[in-house]
């Protein structure tokens, strides 16, 4: 493991500002010579991230493009945020059609469910879980310290908080809408003796907000297009994101965002030679070829035959915690797997689970046919727990058959993933009932929308 764990380390926050002086150089440099026309940019002012269009030598340098910036409510998790990417895309196409934009991709840390002890999980680049470049074939994105670099500095002009109405919204009239208004919760960021915002920028300390306001937001992710258009700041960051909804879920571009969310190769490497050594399958075998490229795939429903395996994905913690009546017991989901073993004639099962220890074990006495993704500390020190995820969904989505917890976004991904794959959706759209559970609705089947 060891030659492969440095390449893949976040860089150092120290690295962007490293950048960020090389470019002040350059950007100096250029200056000088355009001197005769250009005035000087007084240094402090750049370094506030001020706009750029006074500036017409860094246009020679960067693209005058604008950056849009986006944060979740912390007590989301990792499946929820990949919606919310999903939604904020959508708000970038929309500002594509009048202005060059980028998204910044918002570095992943500080989840709620990423507890694994003793491993540094915050300042986390996109590429460590995403193939970035296929990203970008979707919508220009650039990582976070890419982005202190080209807007020179660890600043953002504008930050905008977003809320719901105080007063609510009346029955009946549903309209989306979007106004400044005092804040409702108590804000997350302070301001520091030279009235910049200070708070969560996702564990970056030296970054600050210039101007802060809250914004009550109604409507789907494009209804703050017109006001982003019309404002000055050339950075705007928009958190609690997930206050905006998708502009058209399941429609075309929703899946254009969602196909281009293409797992990072050295995770899918290693969910591909954990199917070959212990669950017998192959993309050949499983007729389940990937293409490299997802704007080139494009798979006939009920194509993809998958491994001899079923796949389950029994989410635990919390989602048992409140004692829903629509998650099982270990008993429950035991039963059921052992009868779709025998229906679908396949001796393993792969279990994707959150699950402690103690059920675990439970799990492994009465299910000897189970198969797990149990990575070392060194594997997750490396992948960390949300590389650790995308492979068990990874393996998940290459079953024969999968089932899946009701309503969790880990087992929503795997939908998508299936679907992507090409499997019937008989074989997808599947989940487990609770014990107890009269009507247990199975989950919707989203066609893509080529
Ligand atoms: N490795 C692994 N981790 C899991 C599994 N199920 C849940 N987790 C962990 O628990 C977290 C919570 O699930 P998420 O789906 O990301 O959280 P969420 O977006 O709130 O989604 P749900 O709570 O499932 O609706 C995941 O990010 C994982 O870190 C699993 O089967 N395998
Ligand atoms: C901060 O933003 C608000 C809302 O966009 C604006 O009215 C105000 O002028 C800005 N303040 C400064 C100092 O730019
Ligand atoms: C654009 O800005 C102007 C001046 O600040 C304001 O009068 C107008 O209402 C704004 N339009 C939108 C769509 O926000
Ligand atoms: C693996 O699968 C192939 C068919 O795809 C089968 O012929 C072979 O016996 C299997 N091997 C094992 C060890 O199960």
């Amino acid at each position: 493991m060891a030659p492969g764990t440095r390449s893949l380390q976040s860089p150092s926050p120290l690295l962007g500002l490293r950048r960020r002086r090389l470019f002040l150089l350059l950007l100096l440099l250029l200056g000088l010579s355009a001197a005769a026309t250009v005035a000087q940019p007084p240094f402090e002012a750049f370094q506030a991230g001020h706009g750029a269009s006074s500036f017409p030598a860094v246009a020679a340098v960067a693209p005058l493009r604008r950056y849009l910036l986006y944060d979740v409510n912390p007590p989301e998790g990792f499946n929820l945020r990949r919606d919310v990417y999903i939604r904020v895309a959508s708000l970038i196409k929309t500002l594509l059609k009048s202005e060059a934009w980028v998204l910044v991709l918002p570095p992943w840390g500080r989840l709620y469910h990423w507890q694994s002890p003793d491993i540094h999980q915050v300042q986390i680049p996109w590429f460590e879980f995403f193939d970035v470049p296929s990203l970008n074939k979707n919508i220009p994105v650039i990582e976070y310290e890419e982005f202190i670099s080209e807007a020179g500095g660890p600043f953002i002009d504008q930050v905008y908080v977003l809320q719901n109405y105080a007063e609510g919204w009346k029955e009946g009239t549903w309209e989306e809408k979007i106004d400044e208004r005092p804040c409702i919760d108590q804000l997350m960021y302070s301001t520091d003796r030279h009235k910049y915002y200070r708070g969560w920028f996702w564990g970056y300390e030296e970054t600050r907000g210039l101007n802060l306001t809250c914004l009550s937001v109604q409507g789907s992710a494009s209804v703050i297009a017109p006001l982003l258009l019309n404002i000055s700041a050339r950075s705007v960051m928009l958190d609690r994101a997930e206050n905006l909804l998708h502009d058209h879920y399941g429609g075309k571009d929703y899946w254009n965002t969602r196909r281009s969310m293409v797992f990072a190769k050295h995770l899918r490497v290693v969910g591909d030679l954990f199917r070959t050594h212990y669950l017998n399958s192959t993309d050949e075998k499983d007729s389940t070829q990937y293409i490299e490229d997802w704007t080139k795939m494009k798979v006939k429903l009920g194509t993809a035959i998958g491994g001899p395996y079923l796949a389950a994905h029994l989410r635990r913690k919390d989602f048992i915690w409140g004692h829903r009546s629509d998650v099982p017991s270990i008993q429950g989901a035991v039963k059921k797997i052992q009868s779709l073993l025998k229906l679908h004639k396949l001796q393993r099962v792969f279990i994707a689970t959150d699950a402690i220890v103690e059920e675990t074990e439970e799990l492994k006495k009465l299910l000897p046919q189970m198969v797990r993704f149990e990575p070392t500390w060194e594997e997750v020190e490396l992948y960390k727990d949300g590389g650790v995820a995308i492979i068990d969904q990874w393996i998940c989505a290459h079953a024969r058959y999968f089932i899946g917890t009701s309503v969790s976004t880990f087992s929503f991904r795997i939908h998508e993933e299936r679907e992507i794959l090409g499997f019937d959706p008989k074989t997808t759209y599947n989940r487990f009932c609770g014990d107890e559970e009269k009507t247990c609705e199975q989950p919707t089947h989203w066609k893509i929308v080529y």
